[in-house]
């Protein structure tokens, strides 16, 4: 992997591919764990992580906080990934795609030794051991990267596992993350097995119908700011209860906001159903939506990237409003 050149966050504790491999081998009952609410790359790296070590005779479990819903149910091995911790000793835990520990569930403690491996400019480097590639597209070039390190045959269930982190990440090699690298790699899953278009097709042209709805709404009641260039809307909790959809934001919906001309920014609010606030951020280049997610409390990308608030929704209205005009204010020079 020559070409596979890395700029990994220099935190305490930080590891190369190679530290990784070691660790790998080194322990033999292993955990891997992902964030809540997981999306494509956190669930393929899991599932693609979890088959290379079973590949290498390891004693391996995944576990996510939140049930896996019908949605993923399409992608080989996501039956791996259980709501349950094992009932063995564990020896290393691993998190994937997790900017923090918080990240997996509120409860959640460590066991054994912990590796994270992650590409999230905010990540805490809260691990014993940490890998962090903000040049990775997705987690799942990181995980594409350990298995051949391994020296694991890349099956045809590991790779569309893979590929769709990659894809996903990448908002179907689209966004300005999608490097020759991730090019690079999708091609070697696609020539492993992978088959891209029921992939693309499970993930975008599969849309809950109460989702469509909300965005229908959410589109109706687009704020702009800054001459255009910012975008924000928001969704109560009666608005899910009115047109169905889930706790969480209508799927690529902020993405869509983005979308639109002359748009540099987009937010997206909503009401959580305990009465609490969750927003997502996504810039074109010119905003850092890191840097906005931070002072909400949160963490991501420098175009994409989300916070929860535990405050009251209308206080915490308040406060995400205010750290985004201010940071549209900063970036844009107003
Ligand atoms: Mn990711």
């Amino acid at each position: 992997m020559g070409d596979m050149a890395t700029s990994e966050v220099v935190k305490p504790g930080s590891v190369d591919l190679a530290g990784v491999v070691d660790l790998i081998r080194a322990y033999d009952n292993i955990l891997i764990v992902s964030h809540m609410r997981p999306d494509g790359d956190c669930l393929g790296s899991t599932v693609g992580l979890f088959l290379a070590l079973k590949a290498i005779g390891k004693r391996v479990a995944a576990y996510n906080a939140t049930p896996i819903t019908k949605k993923w149910h399409f992608l080989d091995g996501i039956d791996n990934v259980r709501n349950e911790l094992p009932d063995w000793p564990i020896s290393l835990t691993i998190f994937v795609d997790c900017g923090a520990v918080s990240r997996v569930s509120e409860t959640f403690v460590p066991h054994g030794h912990t590796l994270n491996i992650d590409h999230h400019l905010t990540n805490e480097a809260f691990g014993d051991h940490n890998w962090i590639d903000v040049d990775a597209c997705a987690v799942g070039e990181q995980i594409y990267a350990i298995t051949r390190a391994l020296g694991v045959p890349v099956t045809a269930t590991m790779a569309s596992a893979m590929y769709l982190s990659i894809m996903t990440d990448t908002g179907g090699f689209r966004y300005s993350n999608t490097t020759a690298r991730a090019f690079n790699i999708a091609g070697e899953l696609v020539r492993a097995g992978a088959d891209p278009g029921p992939i693309a097709q499970a993930i975008y042209e599969n849309r809950n119908r109460g989702e469509v709805a909300l965005s229908a709404i959410a589109m109706q009641r687009l704020v702009y700011e800054f001459d255009g260039a910012a975008v924000w809307a928001e969704l109560r909790w009666s608005d899910y209860q009115q047109f169905g959809g889930q706790d969480s934001e209508p799927e690529g919906l902020v993405g869509e906001m983005r979308a639109i001309e002359g748009v540099e920014v987009s937010m997206l609010m909503h009401e959580t159903q305990d009465g609490q606030l969750r927003v997502g951020f996504r810039g074109k280049g010119r905003i850092d939506c890191s840097a906005i997610a931070a002072a909400c409390g949160g963490g991501g990308h420098y175009n994409a990237s989300g916070a929860h608030s535990k405050l009251p929704y209308e206080q915490a209205r308040e406060v995400v409003l205010e750290n985004f005009r201010r940071g549209v204010a900063k970036d844009l020079g107003r």
